[in-house]
C-alpha cells in the first residue's frame, strides 16, 4: 500500500552499491505485506564462504538463483546453506510474473518470487548489493557485506530489451552471449537480433541455403561477415533463456534485402542479381512484391525461423522500403502478417508497417524521434500495441557527444540524461500507457565492430533504459540515478567490461 516502507536499504543513495533499477518505491502498489521484521538500518548480512539461495519447497527456483549467484563470483556456493531465520514472507501472487522480494537481514539474505525469473533479478539486484569485487573473474578475499533491509521490487514494463544489428557486421556467438550478460544484469528481458540486411543475411535456412552461404560472405567495409547455424542459434535461444533473456528473431522485409538478392536473383524486381553491397546507405533494395515465389521465400524463413524460436515474437521489419509503392507494400505486409499468424506467433514490426491492415496482436516498433505521430496514434486505436524506441533517446548507435569515436548522430548526440530523459508511459501524444508493451535500445552496427566498441556504446546507457523500463515513473530522478550509476563502474572494471566514462556521471 501507499505507505510501505521501501525499506532502509532501498538502493537510493549514494552510499549504496546500487540497483540503476530503482525496485518500486512508496508508490508501489505491489508491496504484499510490511514485512514482520524490518531489518535496522545498520544491519548487514555477512555472506562470507557460505551463501546459498534456498526456497523452501521449490527446488527449481533455488536452482536457477544459485546458479546466477555462483557466475557473480568466488564463493562456493551450495544447496546446503539457509537464510537463517528471516520469517516466509506472506503470498508471492502480487510480485507478478518476474517481481520479488529481497529480505536482508543479519542471519542472512532471502529472495522471494512467484517464478524463477523473479528470483533471477532478485539475484542481480542481490548482486549490486555485494561489493564490486565480486565481478572480478579472478577470486578475491573478501567478506561479502551486504546492507540490511528489504525490497518489494517488480517491473513497469513487460518488454524491456535491446537490439544487436549482426547484418551490417556479423558478430560471433560468444560476442552475442557476452550481450545477454549485460541485459540480464539490469532486469532487460529482450535481445532482439537484426537477422538480415542488405550488407548480409545471418541465419541459415534449409530450404534456402544460399542466404546464408552467399548473402552471409559479407559485411559493411568488406569483411568476411558470417552466419549462425541451426545450432548457433540454439545455443544464443538456449543461454539466453537460462537469464530469462527471449530472443526476438528479425528478418527484414520486404527492403533491406540485397544480400538475399544476391543469392537468390529470382526474387529481385528485375530477376537479376544485384552485387554484394558493402556500404551504409539504406532503402536501395526490396523483394518483388509482385512475384509469387517472394511469398513462398517469405513463408519458408519464417517458418525456419519460428521453428527455431521458442519466445512468442516473430519480427518482420518493414522499415524503409523506399522503392516499393505504398499500396504493393500494405499488400506485401498483409500476407506478411498472415503467413506469421500462421506460425503461432506475434508479429511484431517497425511502426512502417502501420498503415497496413490491422492483425489480430500486432506489435509496432516505433523509432521515430518526434512525440506525435497520428498514424501510430491511429494504429493504436486498431488494436496495435507498442514498443517504443525513439530513436533521439534509445538508439545505442548515436554518438555521445561530437568527439565520440563512432557512431551516427542523425537523430542527435545521445548523453546519459538524453537516454534517461523521457517517460515510455506518456510519449506519444494520444496513446495510452496501456498500449506500451515496453520499450527496447537498438545497437545498428554499420560503425561498430568488435564486443569492445558495443561495450563503449552500450555502457553506460543501457541502465538508463533499463531503469526506464523496469522502474515506476515516481522513481525517475536523474540526480539519484547519476549517483547510483557511478558506483557501476568500478563494477565494470572489476569485470573487464568496456565503458565510456560519460563526463555527466560522477565516477567513482
Ligand atoms: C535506420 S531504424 C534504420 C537502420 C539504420 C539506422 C541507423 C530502422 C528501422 N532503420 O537501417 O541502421 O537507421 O541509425
Amino acid at each position: 500500500g501507499p505507505s510501505t516502507p521501501a525499506g532502509p536499504s532501498t538502493p537510493a543513495g549514494p552510499s549504496t552499491p546500487a540497483d540503476p533499477s530503482t525496485p518500486a518505491g512508496p508508490s508501489t502498489p505491489a508491496d504484499p505485506s510490511t514485512p514482520a521484521g524490518q531489518a535496522a538500518p545498520g544491519d548487514v548480512a555477512d555472506l562470507d564462504g557460505n551463501a546459498a539461495l534456498s526456497e523452501a519447497g521449490n527446488a527449481a527456483l533455488s536452482e536457477a538463483g544459485n546458479a546466477a549467484l555462483s557466475e557473480a563470483g568466488n564463493a562456493a556456493l551450495s544447496e546446503a546453506g539457509n537464510a537463517g531465520g528471516i520469517p516466509a514472507p506472506g503470498g508471492v501472487a502480487d510480485l507478478g510474473a518476474e517481481g520479488y522480494r529481497l529480505d536482508v537481514r543479519p542471519d542472512g539474505v532471502r529472495i522471494t518470487a512467484a517464478t524463477a525469473a523473479g528470483l533471477f533479478h532478485g539475484v542481480q539486484t542481490l548482486r549490486q548489493l555485494l561489493p564490486a569485487s565480486v565481478e572480478s573473474p579472478a577470486p578475491v578475499a573478501e567478506r561479502w557485506m551486504v546492507p540490511g533491509g528489504m525490497v518489494v521490487d517488480r517491473p513497469r514494463f513487460a518488454y524491456r530489451g535491446a537490439m544487436l544489428d549482426v547484418a551490417r557486421h556479423f558478430f560471433a556467438v560468444p560476442d552475442v552471449l557476452r550481450v545477454v550478460d549485460h541485459l540480464a544484469r539490469y532486469k532487460l528481458n529482450h535481445l532482439h537480433l537484426h537477422l538480415s540486411d542488405d550488407q548480409g543475411w545471418r541465419i541459415a535456412v534449409d530450404s534456402w541455403p544460399r542466404l546464408a552461404t552467399i548473402g552471409g560472405a559479407t559485411e559493411v567495409g568488406g569483411g568476411p561477415g558470417g552466419y549462425y547455424t541451426a545450432a548457433d542459434y540454439r545455443r544464443i535461444v538456449r543461454y539466453a533463456a537460462r537469464q530469462h533473456v527471449t530472443v526476438v528473431p528479425e528478418i527484414d522485409l520486404p527492403g533491406h534485402t540485397n544480400a538475399a538478392l544476391t543469392a537468390y536473383p529470382e526474387l529481385a524486381p528485375d530477376k537479376v542479381a544485384p552485387p554484394p553491397y558493402t556500404g551504409t546507405d539504406v532503402g536501395f533494395s526490396y523483394v518483388d512484391p509482385a512475384d509469387e515465389r517472394t511469398y513462398d521465400f517469405v513463408a519458408d524463413v519464417l517458418g525456419e525461423v519460428a521453428a527455431l524460436t521458442p519466445g512468442p515474437y516473430l519480427h518482420i521489419g518493414g522499415d524503409e522500403a523506399f522503392k516499393v509503392k505504398a499500396d504493393a507494400y500494405a499488400r506485401f505486409v498483409r500476407r506478411a502478417q498472415e503467413i506469421v499468424a500462421g506460425t503461432g506467433k506475434t508479429l511484431v514490426g517497425w511502426h512502417q508497417i502501420a498503415p497496413a491492415e490491422h492483425a489480430d496482436g500486432r506489435i509496432l516498433q516505433w523509432w521515430g524521434t518526434k512525440e506525435d505521430d497520428p498514424v501510430i496514434a491511429d494504429a493504436v486505436r486498431r488494436g496495435a500495441r507498442l514498443i517504443l524506441s525513439p530513436a533521439n533517446h534509445t538508439y545505442l548507435d548515436m554518438k555521445y557527444a561530437p568527439d565520440t569515436p563512432i557512431g551516427h548522430d542523425w537523430a542527435g548526440l545521445i548523453d546519459v540524461a538524453k537516454a534517461y530523459d523521457w517517460d515510455p508511459g506518456a510519449h506519444l501524444a494520444d496513446v495510452p500507457a496501456e498500449a506500451v508493451l515496453g520499450i527496447e535500445a537498438p545497437l545498428w552496427t554499420e560503425y561498430v565492430t568488435s564486443l569492445t566498441e558495443i561495450e563503449f556504446l552500450l555502457l553506460p546507457r543501457l541502465p538508463a533504459v533499463a531503469e526506464l523500463a523496469w522502474s515506476p515513473r515516481a522513481t525517475h530522478d536523474w540526480p539519484g540515478f547519476r549517483d547510483r550509476l557511478a558506483a557501476h563502474g568500478p563494477r565494470w572494471d572489476a569485470a573487464g567490461i568496456t565503458f565510456h566514462r560519460s563526463p555527466e556521471i560522477p565516477w567513482l
